[in-house]
């Protein structure tokens, strides 16, 4: 059986669906559809939608839950309910505060600029780049405290927060605020080692 996830080829919560797949040991595919396409089917625009086992999913955490639930024995959620509150949590401030920071004011300006030719909006990248250090640090700062999500080991947190956080890596400032944080560069390439996010590396990753 595969999976099929809908979106576009590069995209944070296609991949986040990818690693998923991976590790749950499920085939899985990309169909290439832009955000915002009618052929997607999400009822507010977004992307992943995915079919699995005779369903349409949408929205990136109740499909990854589905699968590790469905096909991965949970093997990426801690059962402890304090562990799990950590996980959820960061995942919470993943995709609520630092998606779209990142993405607007940094992320999608580069894209637009490699992937669309258009002019690297240096004006807004500028204007987030404040947030964005502010931001990095207080993530590092939380890691440094209490091992933050990773103290339960590797989990859907780890997923999450490493799409987000590797889109921030490949850009040339976001590669220079990481560089100077403690823990985050080791985190983000112990997750690199890791198979499922090998196997599912961005083109763009290949690129230097
Ligand atoms: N809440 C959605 C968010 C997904 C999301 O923001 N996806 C991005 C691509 S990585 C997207 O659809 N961007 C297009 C847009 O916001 O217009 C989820 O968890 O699946």
């Amino acid at each position: 059986m595969s999976v099929l996830i809908h979106g576009p080829v590069i995209s944070t919560y296609v991949r986040v669906v990818q690693i998923v797949c991976e590790e749950a040991g499920l085939g899985h595919e990309v169909v290439p559809t832009p955000a915002h396409s009618p052929a997607n089917r999400h009822p507010f625009g977004k992307v992943p939608v995915v079919h699995v086992d005779g369903h349409e999913l949408y929205e990136t955490v109740s499909i990854a839950q589905y699968i590790d639930n469905a096909h991965n024995d949970a093997k990426l959620q801690p059962a402890d309910p304090v562990a799990r509150a950590a996980m959820d949590r960061w995942i919470g401030v993943g995709n609520a505060y630092l998606f779209p920071l990142f993405e607007h004011g940094l992320v999608m300006p580069h894209v637009m600029h490699n992937y669309a030719g258009q002019p690297l909006d240096t004006a807004r990248i500028e204007k987030h780049l404040p947030d964005i250090a502010k931001t990095l640090s207080f993530i590092d700062l939380e890691m440094q405290k209490d091992g933050a999500w990773t103290g339960s080991g590797f989990t859907l947190a780890d997923v999450f927060l490493y799409c987000i956080l590797r889109a921030v890596e490949l850009t040339p400032q976001g590669a220079a605020g990481i560089a100077q944080m403690q823990i985050l560069p080791n985190w983000l390439e112990d997750c690199r080692n890791r198979p499922s996010i090998a196997a599912s590396a961005w083109p763009a990753e290949f690129a230097g």
